[in-house]
């Protein structure tokens, strides 16, 4: 039976420089621990370094930029461990789940193994090489840098740092060398949980799950391919059995086991299956999966994990106007995704917790989402990630590992190195049913014909996304689509290509539309997966990491820590401010810079939103970028920051998500009133829309009783812009309310006047309780009302709008003091 010693806990470490004394005289048995400081394995090296009081906390001030020195060190880590006597006769392994990065194992002063990939688990076989009681472990360790030092930079990687880094050669995460919303720190260590393991006969070395749903949904199989290795040089006969207890179903096989590594395939068939659903569509029942390896009737070995029934696929037929549409459809439903893109929480890649990922999940689920996408250049996701997806009914779309770059495919050993990699990723996440698509990578295939540097070069990695990769998915798991890139698009077209295949819509912010987010409102992206706006973080968190003495627009820690796209296109966050509400934020005072940066930028994202919402299932998507940050930023683009603040623009944002909801959009000559319906259940609703005058009245004030029908946008009536254009666009906006048993549940406006150029009335703001609730009511129009600034305080609704003469309710609990507006956006 396989047994397991665990290795992890505080081992020892220290650096070397190449000049004061070398790894090699740190082997020995009795080497001289005195310079060597405690280290956590699992870990990282800069919170070794921080506990041992030698940097700071890199998230803060400029610490990031003095701990620059830990990744261009060799470390070696050592520790010592007593072999149980079971272990030493028989088949053996030390097995190190993430090593990161270039490192070189010694057992007992004897180099056992080497390993270059923080993806992929390090596995080196000890048998016959551990000895009774005491020994000993060395791991010699570096960031990557020097391993890479002898690589060609040309023609694979595009920055000016990466003649120094050469991202491309190195199996890790790529944001670690910098990114527009990241520093520059290259993590280093052992970075997953350690173990000694043994066996007799026979291990499991990786089980792939997945499901197959019958057409009519009424029976389904669960598959299991399950490795095993037999250790022996002749074949044994087993027995494997697969046992699914929530549906009473269990099989068992007789299989003969070669010696090595060999696949066996079994499944359970479940009747009646219980489907799993992205919310808001059902439920998210999951099924334990239970395979257990017997020889001669023992348990050699056993696995177990949670699955889900669900068929996925992605509906790219011909579209009516042009192109083809791109939908996901899950059980055969089309799922309109919405939701943004996941960066890895922590600039540290070992410190995320379990807890901590179930938090991100679940704030989420509270903004609306149905949809995340793990981008391309940071890590592939825990099972605690995925846990909570599959729970909480969150669809992942899931990339490859590369990103912005050219990747040396053409290289041997990377090819053969990246597609092991990519075989033990898709076999390792297969049980979760949250992870509906493969993708190759993001934004390898737009940039091809795009960015300089990889104009007139051949393409190294083509063969990767294009032959290889979807042959692995297929083979391992073909329960899941595989895309190439993102942004993709078929027949040769423009990869960004509107019309096909899914789409970055980068116009806005990056490419020539700059701050004006309304550019949004034309766009008929089938699936935008990436389009952003910038905005300034909580102040909470600028309090947290920037000194008190720094708390100005380009200070040194502001800069240091400021999206570097507001460089990239100069000033952009700042032209937002200025564009939108004619402030000039060299004269504005720091507050209230920061408060209509955030609240601008949940303008963006609504926009976002309501365009694509109300082109349901021409448009299938709204995923922004991005959801969470990595590190504490001055600006950025996600809507919950690193201290799990959620910043000004969440709640924006999660109303633009809000399964019900109202959207007035122009539509040829007319504004056309949408009401969107995410769930499965046509919604019965009174509709109240019309015209309201900034000054407080309602000149156009319509009311219909309407059906909302399942899962699709309803076009609810029409104002023509011709009746609108009458009252004065900069006086007035179009406004919609919907209303379920009589209280309201979504509101909306739209404006095609900058706010700049309305013409503002002052507001009057009375605040009264109703039970559980407040409303605010106003005479006159009032925007961006703001209850906490610094998104801490745990309240359900902020950031919204008063319609005049239309009260605006939020819950509010009855033992708790009537709320007060800290601040407004409306421009007088
Ligand atoms: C896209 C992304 C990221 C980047 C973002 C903002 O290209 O794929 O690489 O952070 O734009 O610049």
């Amino acid at each position: 039976m396989l047994s397991t010693l665990d290795l992890n806990g505080t081992w020892k470490v220290r650096w070397f420089d190449g000049q004061h004394g070398q790894p090699e005289t740190y082997l020995g048995e009795n080497a001289d621990e005195r310079t060597f400081i405690p280290a956590e394995v699992p870990g990282e090296l800069h919170m070794d370094l921080e506990r041992a009081g030698l940097i700071g906390d890199c998230n803060i001030g400029m610490n990031a930029q003095a701990a620059r020195w830990v990744e261009e060190q060799v470390w070696l880590y050592r520790t010592k461990f007593d072999a149980p006597a079971e272990s030493l006769e028989s088949s053996a392994w030390l097995v190190f789940e993430g090593l990161d990065l270039y490192a070189r194992i010694f057992l007992n002063g004897e180099e056992i193994g080497s390993h270059n990939n923080f993806f992929t688990p390090c596995r080196i076989n000890v048998t016959g090489k551990l000895r009774e009681g005491e020994n000993y472990i060395c791991v010699c360790i570096e960031a990557g840098m020097l391993a890479a030092a002898d690589k060609p930079s040309a023609p694979y990687c595009p920055g000016i740092s990466d003649k120094l880094y050469k991202r491309s050669w190195l199996r890790k995460p790529q944001s670690s060398f910098s990114w527009d919303w990241s520093p520059h720190l290259v993590n280093v260590g052992i970075w997953r949980p350690v173990r000694l393991e043994w066996t007799k006969t026979a291990r499991i070395d990786a089980v792939t799950i997945y499901p197959d749903l019958a057409d009519d949904h009424k029976s389904a199989k669960i598959n299991a391919k399950v490795f095993v290795e037999n250790t022996k040089k002749e074949p044994v006969k087993a027995v494997i059995k697969l046992k699914v207890p929530e549906a009473d179903a269990v099989i068992e096989k007789e299989v003969e086991l070669p010696s090595g590594i060999s696949k066996h395939e079994i499944f359970v068939d479940i009747a009646d299956p219980k489907l799993w659903w992205p919310r808001p569509h059902g439920e998210q029942p999951l099924y334990t999966v239970k395979v257990k390896l017997l020889i001669n009737g023992e348990i050699e070995d056993k696995k177990t994990s949670r699955t889900g029934i669900r068929s996925i696929r992605i509906n790219q037929d011909p579209h009516p106007e042009t192109g083809e549409y791109f939908i996901l459809e899950v059980n055969g439903v089309p799922i309109f995704a919405k939701g943004g893109n996941w960066v890895h929480p922590d600039i540290i890649f070992a410190k995320t917790t379990p807890e901590r990922y179930r938090k991100l999940v679940e704030l989420a689920v509270d903004a609306n989402f149905n949809a995340l996408r793990i981008w391309g250049g940071a890590m592939y996701t825990d099972h605690a990630f995925l846990e909570a997806c599959d729970e909480l009914g969150v669809m992942v779309w899931h990339d490859f590992i590369f990103a912005c770059a050219k990747y040396p495919g053409d290289d041997g050993d990377f090819n053969q190195l990246v597609r092991d990699e990519v075989t033990h990723v898709v076999r390792d996440l297969s049980p979760h049913p949250s992870l509906v698509v493969w993708c190759g990578n993001n934004e390898l295939e737009w940039v091809y014909p795009y960015w300089d540097y990889q104009k007139n070069h051949p393409l190294p990695d083509h063969a990767l996304f294009h032959f290889y990769f979807p042959r692995i998915v297929a083979e391992e798991d073909p329960s899941r689509p595989y895309w190439p890139s993102s942004p993709y698009s078929t027949n040769h077209r423009d990869p960004n290509d509107r019309t096909t295949g899914d789409q970055h819509p980068w116009n806005v912010s990056l490419q020539g539309e700059g701050p004006n987010f309304w550019h949004y409102r034309g766009d008929v992206s089938r699936f935008p997966n990436e389009g952003g706006v910038l905005g300034a973080t909580s102040p909470a968190t600028l309090r947290q990491f920037i000194p008190e003495n720094e708390m100005y627009l380009l200070s040194p820690t502001w800069e240091f820590h400021d999206n570097a796209c507001n460089y990239a296109v100069d000033k952009l966050c700042y032209d937002i401010v200025r564009h939108w509400t004619g402030l000039n934020p060299d004269e504005m005072n720091f507050d209230d810079y920061i408060f209509y940066s955030g609240l601008l930028q949940g303008e963006g994202l609504q926009e976002y939103a309501n365009n694509f919402r109300r082109r349901m299932f021409s448009s299938s998507s709204a995923i922004f970028w991005m959801y969470n940050d990595t590190w504490p930023a001055s600006h950025g683009w996600t809507i919950v920051d690193y201290y799990l603040r959620r910043k000004m623009a969440y709640h924006p944002v999660r109303r633009a998500f809000q399964p019900i909801q109202i959207i007035p959009a122009i539509d040829g000559d007319a504004v056309r009133i949408f009401g969107i319906n995410d769930t499965l259940e046509d919604c019965s609703v009174k509709a109240r829309y019309g015209v309201f005058m900034l000054a407080g009245e309602l000149p156009i004030d319509k009311e219909k009783e309407i059906t909302l029908k399942a899962n699709s946008a309803t076009v609810i009536d029409e104002i023509k812009l011709a009746d609108w254009n009458q009252l004065g666009v900069d006086a007035s906006g179009v406004f919609g309310v919907l209303y379920k048993d009589g209280a309201p549940i979504a509101q909306n406006r739209l404006f095609t006047t900058l706010f700049k150029d309305l013409k503002w009335s002052k507001p009057n703001i009375s605040i009264e309780r109703k039970g559980s609730k407040v409303v605010f009511t106003s005479p006159t129009f009032v925007w961006g009302v703001c209850l906490d600034i610094d998104g801490e305080a745990s309240i359900s609704d902020d950031f919204f709008d008063i319609l005049p003469g239309i009260g605006y309710e939020i819950d509010w609990p009855e033992d708790k003091p009537v709320p007060v507006v800290q601040r407004i956006g409306s421009l007088i």
